[in-house]
This record gives structure tokens, sequence and C-alpha cells, in this order.
């Protein structure tokens, strides 16, 4: 149990660290992707059914994220198959950039 904590740690750590450069898109290969179900400007969430998100270790599901900048609404729409950053800040999952897929 121990060593699950201290391996979250680590993972945790390593997540913050690669998150300090980004400044709108994240470069790596851990971007998610998934499909656009709901966009809610009154409370700042994008619902989206997403895949594997191996940097958060997170399983394919859908689920509601705030997003760090309402703009970020505006760049897709129920649907839409998009690719995303996501961060984890103060707890909760942020979506920092969002793009929808070529
Ligand atoms: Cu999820």
């Amino acid at each position: 149990m121990a060593a699950l904590a201290t391996r979250l740690l680590v993972s945790l750590a390593l997540l913050s660290l690669a998150c300090i450069p980004l400044a709108s898109w994240p470069q790596s290969d851990d971007n998610a992707q998934g499909e656009v179900r709901k966009v809610d400007r009154d409370s700042r969430k994008i619902t989206i059914k997403h895949g594997q998100i191996k940097s958060l270790d997170m399983p394919p599901m859908t689920m509601a994220f705030t997003v760090k900048d309402p703009a970020l609404l505006d760049a897709a729409q129920a649907g839409d198959k998009v690719r995303f950053g996501v961060a984890r800040e103060d707890g909760k999952f942020v979506v920092t950039a969002i793009e929808v897929a070529p």
C-alpha cells in the first residue's frame, strides 16, 4: 500500500513538472482523445467520452471536465471528435487545451 502511495505521489510530481512548460497546447504524447458529449457554459464544464489517459492513469470513460479557460468551450461542440490536454489542479481534472481532431 505504501509503495502504491509512493508511486502515485511520484506520478503526480512528474505530472505537475510536465505541466509547467505548457503555455496552451501540451506537446506530450499523453494528449487525451475523445468525443464531446455536452458543453455546459453555465457550469463551465465539458463532458467528454475519452479513451485511456495514460498520464492520469485513467481508463476510458465519459466524464465532465472543468475547463481552465471558458473560451475553450467555444473550441468544440457536442459530437466533435477532439484531442485535449488535461491536468490535475486542486484535486480536479481540468481541460487545458482542446482541438477538434483532423
Ligand atoms: Cu475520465
